[in-house]
């Protein structure tokens, strides 16, 4: 089976439009995963991302099983914290705030991380992720206790993108947060495809089918979307 790094390879060279709904962990009731899963795949999405701020310990792993009974896609950890690294997941992204300054998350967490990857099979992808102020203060600006780059620093969040591709991550993630209000502009996908050599992933706000396909004609190979799956699937169909 093709990798996930590879398919968002592909992506970028052949400008495939990629789609991954995010499930936080927390917010899912197992008895629903069934219909989750198939809702998900009438969208048409590639992947299913699963991952939150504040999740109980164990629970990611039972959403994740149950996942893979009901569901062909891939899953995909994007993990708040470490504890929420699942095994039977099919790929890690090994994220590391780099737009921050605070050390529990620039390198803590993924040493602390290394006993659960070793007794992995999964796929793990360095990943740069970047904070970008989407108009009101995210969980992960709570949590991280970083905060979030102005979107009118175009400068500096192309240079922090380039400074991760340089550090040898393999994707970028713009993050404008979970329900944020404005999502990453599409200037700044922009900028930041034009320059990057490896393949970048947006989210955070995207609530539209508009909003979806200015992100893809600007440069996102694979958008996000949480919030807006969670209030109603539906807007989201015409992409
Ligand atoms: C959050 O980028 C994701 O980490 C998705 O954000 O919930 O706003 O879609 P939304």
């Amino acid at each position: 089976m093709i990798s996930f790094l590879n398919q968002l390879k592909t992506a970028k060279k052949e400008g495939i439009r990629l789609l991954a709904i995010l499930l936080d962990p927390d917010k899912i009731l197992l008895e629903s995963v069934a219909e989750l899963g198939a809702k998900i795949e009438a969208l048409a999405a590639d992947f299913i991302f699963v991952g939150g701020s504040l999740v109980k310990k164990g629970v990611t792993e039972q959403l994740v099983i149950e996942l893979k009974k009901q569901t062909n896609l891939k899953i995909i950890l994007f993990p708040g914290d470490y504890s929420q690294i699942a095994p039977q997941a099919d790929a890690l992204l090994f994220l590391s705030l780099i737009s921050g300054n605070n050390p529990e998350y620039l390198i803590n967490q993924q040493v602390k991380a290394v006993s659960k990857i070793q007794e992995s099979k999964l796929e793990i992808i360095p990943t740069a992720y970047i904070l970008i102020d989407g108009g009101k203060v995210s969980s992960v600006e709570k949590i991280s206790k970083t905060k979030p780059i102005s979107q009118h620093q175009n400068k500096l969040i192309v240079n922090t993108a380039l400074a991760g591709q340089f550090m040898g991550n393999q994707l970028v993630y713009l993050e404008a947060g979970s329900g944020a209000k404005n999502p990453v502009k599409v200037s700044i996908i922009k900028k930041v495809a034009s320059q990057l050599q490896i393949p970048i992933i947006v989210g955070g706000g995207i609530h539209s089918a508009k909003q979806l396909n200015q992100a893809y004609k600007n440069g996102a190979n694979l958008v996000v979307i949480g919030t807006a799956f969670e209030e109603n699937a539906l807007l989201l169909k015409s992409q």
